[in-house]
């Protein structure tokens, strides 16, 4: 034990050894890494925290899992549908079910008093060609990813999604609402607008652990071996590509954390103290979200949302055309970074499989039906036209 950690934080450290629940548990670590002085001489402590609250987070979702088998839990999980699930989260009553009703088909409900909405409903938004399946989380609450209010479940819905819109009410203060929101996915392990860190771990079956990039590792990389040990991993090629921490390297292990791109919906802009509250916003978390005002009201930049949100979702439509003939419709929706052969793939194995050459029309080609090989990288719009044996 460090002896220059604070009184607050063996008041914290009391209270874990006191506590008797997970989520009684998880509260006391989260305080403990809070009040922890951050420095070289506690880094090793920091570690142990966290990964301690990734051995509680697992075993609160372990928990959930085996009360929705026995039936005593709900599931709500929702069935994915269109090319990308998004979904949109925030308090109650910010104004998610009224957004809904702008962007999709379905008949949300809307109404002046919290939790209205109590399991997630999906609804299809057609955009561009494309259709993006938006799912409204009932409101989080603080708490939530401890159990609270169905939140585990909830979170769970989070997790699965492709993307994440937080939903944020201008009426209010931004900053309270982005911290509890932002306190709860982090505990449910949900990173937003971060990346994995880049290790590549490749197990072996012999040969014990090899490191490639050791450089790249700051501090000690017996704690590195540490870890891997900790994670049952003893043979193993790791290539650590870029510069981390010894933090960074844990969450680069690990796999209950799930990374997510996500954006801020900004709503009532119509409402008074709304144009304060946008800045504030802005100034806090602008660097890291990219963050829209809307009306949901009265149809404020709804078409600029919708363009952010068909951005968020990460995909490509790709038109398919025959030789000599117009470009077929509707496009395919691909992920953002696919190939020419992965929309080989989807439309059709033995175009696959007898793939020469395709010729390609758009932004990612430099000129007008240029040929090219099957690991081209296609763009938004493409128009692709597969040459097969
Ligand atoms: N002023 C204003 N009120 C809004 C706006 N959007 C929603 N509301 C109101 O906020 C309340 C909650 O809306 P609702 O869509 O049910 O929120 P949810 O609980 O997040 O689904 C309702 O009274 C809505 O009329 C907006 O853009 N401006
Ligand atoms: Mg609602």
């Amino acid at each position: 034990m460090p002896t220059n950690v604070t009184a607050e934080y063996l008041a914290a450290e009391e209270e874990y050894r006191n506590a008797r629940t997970i989520p009684e548990k998880i509260r006391a670590l989260e305080k403990m890494y809070a009040t922890v002085p951050k420095h070289k001489g506690t880094e090793k402590l920091r570690l142990q925290i966290k990964r301690k609250l990734s051995e509680l987070r697992k075993e609160l979702e372990k928990q959930r899992q085996l009360q929705k088998k026995g039936g005593g839990g709900y599931s709500f999980s929702v069935k994915k549908e269109g090319a990308a699930q998004i979904v949109l989260v925030g308090l109650p009553n910010v104004g998610k079910s009224s957004l809904m009703k702008r962007l999709t088909n379905v008949e949300a409900d809307v109404a002046d008093y919290a939790f209205t909405t109590v399991e997630p409903i999906p609804g299809m938004m057609h955009y561009k060609d494309v259709q993006i399946q938006l799912v409204e989380v009932p409101g989080l609450v603080e708490g939530a990813s401890l159990g609270k209010g169905m939140g585990t479940q909830l979170l769970s819905v989070i997790r699965n999604a492709d993307a994440v819109a937080i939903v944020i009410d201008l009426s209010k203060d931004p900053i309270k609402q982005m911290d509890l929101l932002l306190r709860e996915f982090e505990r449910a392990g949900i990173k937003l607008n971060r990346r994995r860190p880049r290790v590549e771990i490749k197990r072996t079956s012999s040969g014990g652990i090899i490191i490639n990039g050791v450089e790249n590792i700051r501090g000690e990389v017996s704690e590195v071996m540490k870890m891997l040990r900790e994670e049952r991993i003893h043979s193993a090629e790791v290539t650590v590509k870029e510069p981390v921490t010894l933090e960074e390297f844990a969450d680069a292990l690990d796999d209950s954390l799930v990374w997510r791109r996500a954006v801020i919906i900004a709503n009532k802009g119509d409402a008074a103290g709304s144009k304060e509250n946008y800045e504030r916003l802005l100034k806090a978390y602008g660097e890291r979200f990219k963050v829209i005002p809307v009306s949901a009201r009265r149809g404020v930049n709804l078409d600029e949302l919708k363009e952010t949100l068909y951005d968020l979702a990460g995909i490509i439509r790709v038109f398919t055309k025959s030789p000599g003939e117009d470009p077929a419709y509707p496009p395919i929706a691909m992920k953002r970074g696919s190939t020419v052969i992965d929309v080989a793939k989807k439309v059709h194995k033995e175009f696959a499989r007898n793939f020469r050459y395709a010729r390609v029309w758009g932004k990612s080609v430099k000129f007008p039906g240029q040929r090219v090989g099957a690991e081209h990288v296609l763009e938004d719009g493409d128009v692709v036209e597969i040459h097969i044996r």
